[in-house]
């Protein structure tokens, strides 16, 4: 029987990209995608959405009996940023959702999931540049708590019950087509949108903060490759480390202002820039490279490149 797969967290930022890429591969009918909040026309037109509130363990249950579902990508969570606002909802979210996939797969009512952890694993204890796969691991935000745990989890379900779940640590991640989700690297979004509605932007960072980053595309295509990969190539069921670029927000404004002269970057740091400073300046990804074949595409420039014509011609649009 072909493949059915299910996408919860549609509506979010990776989930939206995400069911559209494996509707482009599998065909519309075989990617069901479900949010918890209402869908954009582009979904809902292309193939079946489902409402679903992933902390609900029957009702993830009979959606997946419903549409005889085998593959899940478990995309909902709440972010760094949100997360510290809501601590004991973050947790809640970030873990029960979790369990009830990983419990799915234990009861062998799906047969492959994927879980999507963060740079945000990492603490201030971790060395910072060119982070390995495996180091000290003391994260201070709610977020990454959750997904640390998260992590080990995820191994120990497939140590203990044979659960095949596959993770990749995302960096901050870049994309022109959903709005982020509370994060703290979304100041690499909103410059954009600001540089060219309004040639200036206040960035929540300071100027010397460098962090992992990576443009959506890539990111789609390393799940995906992950999620391909023959089961026997994935030696790592915690979850991998994967490098796209790193910068800091001054580069990022210099390269901006490379395409729009005029541009004008200020600094104003709030209680993200405490999120920023514990986490990595760059990250070490041999084994995703070496173990399943990740390679990235794209490079600041172009991303700058990317960005700026993708957010023209969305304001075209709209
Ligand atoms: C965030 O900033 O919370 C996320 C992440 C790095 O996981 N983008």
């Amino acid at each position: 029987m072909p493949s059915k797969i299910l996408i919860v967290g549609a509506c979010g930022q990776i989930g939206s990209e995400l069911t559209l890429a494996l509707r482009d591969i599998h065909g519309n009918d075989a990617v069901v995608a479900s949010d918890i909040k209402s869908p954009s026309s582009a979904l809902l037109s292309k193939g079946p959405f489902e409402v679903l509130d992933a902390t609900n363990y029957d009702d993830f249950k009979t959606l997946v009996s419903k549409h005889q579902i085998d593959t899940v990508y478990m995309m909902a969570a709440m972010l760094s940023g949100t997360a510290e606002k809501y601590p004991e909802k973050g947790w809640d979210l970030n873990m029960t959702s979790l369990f009830n996939v990983l419990n799915l797969g234990k009861e062998e009512l799906i047969s492959k999931i994927f879980w999507p952890s963060s740079i945000a694993v990492f603490g201030p204890t971790t060395p910072k540049v060119d982070t390995p796969q495996q180091t000290i691991m003391e994260p201070t935000t709610v977020y990454g708590i959750s997904k640390q745990a998260g992590e080990r989890w995820c191994a120990y379900y497939n140590k203990r019950y044979g659960v095949d779940v596959r993770s990749i640590r995302y960096p901050g991640l870049i994309s022109y087509k959903t709005p982020p989700g509370g994060g703290t690297t979304d100041y690499a979004i909103e410059i954009f949108h600001e540089a060219l509605k309004s040639k200036a932007y206040t960035s929540f960072l300071s100027e010397d903060t460098a962090l992992p980053m990576m443009y959506m595309d890539d990111a789609i295509h390393a799940t995906i490759s992950i999620m391909e990969a023959p089961s026997d190539k994935i030696k790592i069921r915690s979850s991998y480390n994967l490098s796209g670029v790193s910068f800091t927000p001054e580069e990022l404004a210099q390269q901006v202002k490379n395409q729009i002269p005029e541009f004008q970057m200020n600094y104003n740091p709030d209680f993200r820039q405490a999120i920023a400073d514990s986490w990595p300046d760059s990250i070490d990804d041999t084994e995703a490279r070496t173990d399943w074949g990740w390679t990235h595409d794209f490079n600041l420039e172009m991303i700058v490149k990317e960005m700026l014509e993708g957010v023209k011609s969305l304001e075209e649009v709209n």
